[in-house]
């Protein structure tokens, strides 16, 4: 695809730090920008700080600061925060800067001349924290501490005739079916305009933190008109073909854009940035992507629970690719999702270190190296179990590039590391150590050696948008060069056996060495993670998070635990991903006592010793199959990482797997030799 393609996060109210929230959705876009980059695409990636406002304005005075002097001292920590992790935007806008206010005034102007602007007076609610006018009936909605913040408000202002634009929206939602994405979340967007519009205040009176509307210096424009308009004062617009490159190239009709945002923060978006567009005859960008809420170990982020996450120390302790992975790859991209600490440890030790950092590590710092000179092979032939493998890297390649092309970079993750573990296996079923041993394999060996490094090439490709760092470095390993993407130029792979024969590999550091326990509650000491998860520190920023959502309402706060956390589960063609498989915690429990539960005639109690300090108390439904005193001694097979959960009144810590027919009834798995209890099943 050569299509130029512009990617753009919100930009960040400056009222306080940035957290963990906005680093997702700036990752979110880097991964976009990073991965048109590869295809060769035209890429322009946007993001900024939002600087205007009564809040901003508010914030400034209750520290004595001038807002000018407050907003050029908050902004830059968003900026090296991105930064910091890694994020390749080519623009940063704030809008305070002069480049933007021109063009702010210069679309008010347009709007004016196409008699979509008029002078009257609002009355009404106005929620200072998310900067939005709102109805009794949102007011409702809110909780008690934004209640608070929102103010009676009666004063002379400017309105845009949004009513004007429901028919033109509903045709504009029907010609672009996937304007809006998730889905769901556009047809919340279709019934709410379908519900009918009102006209909406464009200006204050009662503060002075603003852009001045033109011509009537008493008036500053309302911030959200002001701040949808940096998507295109960054490129140089509004402006006449000819007059602003970067708006010709990469505003549409020429481009592909998408408008990152988090689902609290849609309805700007969707409803009134293409009615303002619309008015002043700009084409609406192509796509608005809403993305899902994050909540820390289970609890919203708020200053009452301190436990507002900058990204700083996290990139500290993990490095900036390890947080990257871990945000697209836990979040299903559009859901709501958690971050947890232990889960960033959980997934690094099990997917990067073992996974990834394990397949490079056993070919080249260890076959390649002691048995192949530390040169990429020239291959052997081809057998059928190395065909498999080819034919794996192209389905998962392929897969992952669809993923992305639609915007879900967790599912292009699945794929990726579902050529991971395929590889680990090829390497477990080809057994090349045992191979190095015998003299008449050696061709063998070599195609074994080949085919394992060629897939760690694409993979370095494949993980590039995400870890790009790792993505070099696993490439310097390999013998290669960074990636460097070139425009017209397709880096993604397609095509196998690029990798030449000859070249001499560099085994290095492992990618992604094993964090052990010790350093596990080292780490989340100085994060100052306590054994809940809770997150000790707090550092003054706000409690705006999850403030609002496209209804101007209060974001329903994640029970813990509950959060969008992705189980396991078969994907869109039927099969688990291996990965997927290996959450699954099987372990050998002996049964040291077993109960029934009183009142109910299917339950028994047991007491499974799974080798760890206590047995644990495990609730089975099998009385009708068994009598409890037949099932002590007895090895079972237990799921230990099954969430605690109440079964008439008493806790269950994980499940007996047993199967039944109606010929035999019920059998509990068991074990044919005497395995020790806590064993892993796999
Ligand atoms: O709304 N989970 O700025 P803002 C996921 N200035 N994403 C989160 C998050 C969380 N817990 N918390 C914040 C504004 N975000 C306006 C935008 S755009 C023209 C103007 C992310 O500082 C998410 O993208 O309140 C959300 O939409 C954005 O930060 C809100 O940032």
């Amino acid at each position: 695809m050569t299509e130029p393609f512009y990617v753009t996060t919100p930009i960040y109210y400056v009222n306080d730090k940035p957290h963990i929230g906005h680093a997702y959705s700036t990752v979110a876009a880097d991964v976009l920008a990073r991965y048109a980059r590869l295809r060769g695409r035209p890429t322009r990636f946007l993001t900024g700080t939002d600087e205007h406002g009564q809040k901003i304005e508010e914030k400034a005075t209750s520290l004595g600061e001038a807002p000018q002097a407050f907003v050029d001292r908050m902004s830059p920590p968003f900026e090296e925060a991105f930064r910091e992790l890694d994020c390749s935007f080519d623009d940063y806008i704030r809008t305070t800067e002069k480049r933007h206010e021109e063009k702010v005034q210069e679309l008010w102007r347009i709007l004016e001349e196409k008699g979509d602007i008029y002078l009257g007076e609002y009355e009404g609610w106005y929620s200072v924290a998310d900067e939005a006018f709102i109805t009794e009936h949102d007011l409702e909605q809110l909780d008690e501490a934004t209640r608070k913040q929102v103010k009676r408000v009666k004063e002379e202002s400017y309105f845009f005739r949004l009513s004007a634009y429901q028919e033109k929206l509903l045709a504009f939602y029907e010609a672009n079916p996937t304007f809006v994405q998730p889905e769901g979340r556009f047809n919340e967007v279709k019934s709410f305009v379908k519900a009918g519009l009102r006209d909406l205040s464009i200006s204050r009176t009662s503060f002075r933190w603003g852009v001045p509307v033109p011509g009537n210096d008493a008036h500053v424009m309302y911030v959200w008109l002001d701040a949808l308009t940096n998507y295109i004062s960054a490129l140089g617009g509004p402006a006449k073909e000819g007059e602003a490159p970067l708006f010709d190239r990469f505003w549409p009709p020429g481009a592909d854009v998408v408008h990152i945002v988090g689902k609290d923060i849609l309805r700007f978006h969707a409803i009134y940035w293409p009615a303002f567009l619309l008015s002043a005859g700009i084409e609406p960008p192509g796509q608005v992507w809403a993305h899902g809420w994050l909540t820390i170990n289970g609890e919203k982020m708020s200053k009452r629970l301190g436990n507002f996450i900058p990204p700083g120390p996290l990139v500290e302790a993990f490095g900036a690719d390890v947080v990257r992975y871990y945000l697209m790859r836990e979040v299903g991209f559009g859901q709501d999702g958690d971050f947890a600490h232990a889960n960033v440890l959980a997934r690094y030790n099990g997917e990067l270190a073992n996974g990834l950092g394990n397949l490079l590590n056993r070919m080249v710092a260890s076959i390649v190296k002691r048995s192949l000179g530390g040169v990429v092979p020239e291959p052997g032939p081809e057998e059928e179990i190395d065909r498999e493998l080819v034919a794996t890297a192209e389905r998962c390649a392929k897969q992952a590039a669809a993923h992305l092309d639609a915007v879900a970079p967790h599912r292009a993750l699945d794929a990726t590391w579902e050529l991971v573990s395929a590889a680990n296996r090829y390497v477990d079923r080809t057994e090349p150590w045992a191979l190095a041993k015998d003299e008449a394999k050696k061709e063998r060996l070599a195609r074994v050696a080949y085919s394992v490094l060629e897939a760690l090439r694409w993979l370095s490709v494949m993980i590039a948008p995400f870890m790009p760092k790792k993505a070099d470095a696993l490439r310097t390993q390999l013998g290669l060069e960074a990636l460097s993407p070139s425009e017209g130029e397709d880096r993604w792979p397609a095509s196998w056996g690029g990798l030449p024969a000859g070249t001499k590999t560099a085994p290095g550091t492992p990618l992604f060495p094993r964090i052990d326990k010790k350093d596990e509650k080292a780490i989340l000491e100085k994060l100052g993670v306590g054994a809940e998860g809770v997150v000790a520190e707090g550092d003054g920023a706000g409690d705006e998070g999850a403030k609002k959502d496209a209804a101007g309402k209060k974001a329903k706060s994640k029970k813990k635990g509950d959060a969008g956390k992705k189980g396991a589960s078969a994907d869109g063609d039927g099969y688990l991903a291996f990965d997927d498989f290996l959450k699954v915690d099987l372990r050998v429990g002996l049964v040291k006592e077993a109960e029934a539960i009183e009142k109910s005639d299917k339950l028994i109690r047991l007491q499974v010793d799974l080798g760890e300090e206590k047995p644990r108390q495990v609730l089975a439904g099998i009385r009708e199959h068994y009598a409890p005193e037949e099932l002590v001694g007895k090895r079972v097979v237990v799921v230990a990482n099954l969430k605690p959960r109440k079964i008439f009144g008493h806790e269950s810590q994980g499940m007996v797997l047993a199967a039944s027919d109606d010929a035999h009834g019920l059998s509990v798995l068991g074990m044919e030799k005497d395995i020790d209890p806590g064993t892993k099943v796999s």
